[in-house]
């Protein structure tokens, strides 16, 4: 950290801790099978127990949920299925009381194609809000009549199909980067900016503290629409990945910034952009930067893509110092160029932490949250939580059936595909089936497991919830039975949790802004690190990603003042403060160094 940086300066955004909530699948208090804003509202006690500051929702505004609600219809209504704008003002309120604040999700990549503004921009080619939204004649139109897509792009959530739509009612094709129901906006078009300015200012000024953005590094698209380069077999890709000609396009900054000078200034925000395909350091300073003036800070995907870089649906097997150079990398870049990080392992697109990057089994589950648990409450940023990482909540059961438990639509348009394209390679059919086992968005949007009770607490015993509640909320991973947890020796997963929250807060100078050393980088399946604060206070942290007991050597240079966690027992550890220290399968461990 150089003398000038302002990365350990304290402001209240990068200390919070936030918990992600997915609303269909948290709470639902009408009895449909659905959450509910008044369902986040009966929890936030739940959360301020567990050290929560900020509530960030997924989409709750009116939407026909062809993406669950990633797909917007009015963005100042609050959908029917959540509630009213005036639980949203409760809610907040709510938050208020407990000293806690709510963000909502931005999408204005795109809105859903049942905006109104869409209906208008597509009812003719002369109608105001035309140009609200990119459309482009066919490349060319065949003898029989059939149009070809103005560029070869593909859809994101369903690569199968093309980027465009076609429109029949004036012959005219849409940009619709991921789903047709979820057409682009056109963010060269300054009345589209400024209804963006607005919505946003209608959010903030009902007391909504900030904001997570969808995408937010799609907006500006290469103004030529070129084809994309053929990098995927032509012979079973129509069409192919486009993201080059809109991921951190040519204006990106620009409107960045002049979000930031026509609103953000004005509010005391907590900003965060979700920025899929994107792992330059020097674009991504120009965003995060300090001084930058545009978002505090963004989500990088380099760890939740660990298997293929940008590609969600694949694997790839991977090792622990692959894993660790990616974590190094990112906290030391920022560090280094006063940037900030934001700290997640999950999020409603990717799959369970525990399965993922540890061991899921009956034997290992609880050990391999609390491994994953101690490792973000330990590194430098601000810290993501996600709705049932808490309580080591795993993927589904691979004995569920894709065709009937599974409503994810990038699901649905991946296992067609692999239908399609497999149909004759039972081998490759079964990897896709393995893939969508290990990295289907579904495994993160099973209703979260509250109690013990019938459904897990989430909706009332007898109704059918939206998607299948999990049946392991029987055997513990539930929040009521780990919360009152009772044993002399260790912690159950969320009280490891909690108790990790409140030593990240209590020495918030160490963990959340000090400095961040990798320890034995080459080693195969320790992570390891030392966090520092500018006042020199130091302390180690040591984390086996191995079902294997190991020795690791601590290096003579670390002076080991007293081990005072580890993931395996609630009181302090008893291990040797010099030479090898013995790690039991997924354990981590935590010291306090001193500095001489
Ligand atoms: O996701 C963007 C997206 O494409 C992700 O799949 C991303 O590439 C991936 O997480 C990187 O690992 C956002 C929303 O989070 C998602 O739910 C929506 O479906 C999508 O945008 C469209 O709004």
């Amino acid at each position: 950290m150089s003398k000038s940086s302002s990365y350990a300066t304290r402001k209240w955004w990068k200390e919070s801790v936030i918990y992600q909530i997915y609303p269909s699948s948290f709470q639902d208090t009408t009895g449909n099978g659905w959450g509910d804003v008044k369902g986040i509202t009966a929890r936030v006690d739940y959360l301020k127990q567990l050290g929560i500051d900020v509530v960030w929702t997924s989409p709750i505004y009116k939407s026909p949920q062809a993406d669950m609600g990633y797909d917007i219809a009015d963005y100042k209504v609050i959908d029917p299925i959540y509630g009213s704008v005036d639980d949203v003002d409760n809610l907040v309120s709510e938050l208020k009381k407990r000293d806690m604040k709510l963000m909502m999700d931005l999408v204005v990549n795109h809105t859903s194609n049942e905006h109104e503004w869409f209906l208008e921009s597509r009812s003719s080619k002369t109608n105001p809000k035309r140009h609200w939204y990119i459309w482009k004649p066919p490349k060319s139109v065949s003898d029989a009549g059939v149009p070809e897509p103005p560029t070869n792009w593909a859809q994101i959530l369903g690569e199968a199909n093309s980027a465009w739509t076609y429109d029949n009612q004036t012959g005219e094709y849409y940009l619709s980067v991921f789903t047709p129901e979820q057409p682009d906006l056109n963010w060269e078009n300054p009345e589209v900016r400024e209804a963006v300015w607005d919505v946003m200012r209608f959010w903030l000024d009902r007391g909504v503290a900030g904001f997570r953005m969808d995408v937010i590094n799609m907006i500006s698209k290469v103004p030529t629409y070129p084809d994309a380069p053929v990098v995927l077999d032509p012979a079973s890709h129509r069409y192919q990945p486009g993201t080059q000609f809109f991921v951190n396009g040519p204006k990106l900054h620009d409107y960045l910034q002049e979000m930031h000078r026509e609103v953000l200034s004005k509010y005391d925000t907590i900003t965060v952009g979700e920025m899929p395909g994107v792992s330059d350091e020097n674009e991504i300073l120009r965003t995060v930067g300090a001084n930058a003036g545009e978002l505090n800070m963004i989500f990088i995907f380099d760890l939740v893509d660990i298997d293929k870089p940008n590609v969600r649906m694949a694997l790839k097997p991977w090792d622990v110092k692959e894993m660790k150079s990616i974590i190094s990398r990112w906290q030391r870049c920022m560090i280094e160029r006063d940037g900030w990080n934001s700290v997640f392992i999950e999020n409603h697109d990717n799959p369970r932490s525990v399965t993922r990057y540890a061991d899921d089994s009956d034997e290992w589950r609880d050990k391999s949250a609390k491994l994953l648990a101690l490792m973000q409450t330990t590194l430098g940023g601000t810290l993501f939580v996600y709705q049932g990482e808490e309580i080591g909540m795993r993927n589904a059961p691979t004995e569920w059936s894709i065709e009937e438990e599974y409503k994810d639509i990038e699901t649905i348009n991946y296992w067609k595909k692999c239908k399609q394209i497999y149909k004759d390679n039972p081998k490759q059919l079964e990897h896709g089936r393995k893939i969508i086992h290990m990295k289907a968005r579904d495994h993160a949007r099973t209703p979260m497991q509250w109690n013990n009770q019938e459904n897990a607490g989430f909706c009332p015993p007898g109704v059918k919830p939206w998607m299948r509640v999990m049946d392991d909320y029987k055997q513990g991973i539930n929040a009521e039975d780990q919360m009152k947890f009772e044993s002399d020796n260790e912690l159950s997963t969320w009280q490891f949790w909690q108790r990790g929250i409140q030593n990240r807060k209590k020495h918030a100078d160490v963990f959340v802004y000090g400095d961040y050393q990798e320890i034995s980088p080459e080693d195969p399946t320790i992570l390891a690190y030392g966090r520092t604060s500018q006042s020199g206070e130091r302390w180690l942290v040591v984390l086996n990603f191995s079902g294997k007991d190991v020795e690791w050597a601590l290096p003579e240079s670390l002076k080991v003042e007293f081990w005072a966690c580890s993931t395996y027992i609630k009181d302090q550890p008893d291990k040797p403060q010099k030479g090898k220290i013995p790690l039991k399968p997924w354990e981590g461990l935590l010291a306090k160094c001193k500095i001489e």
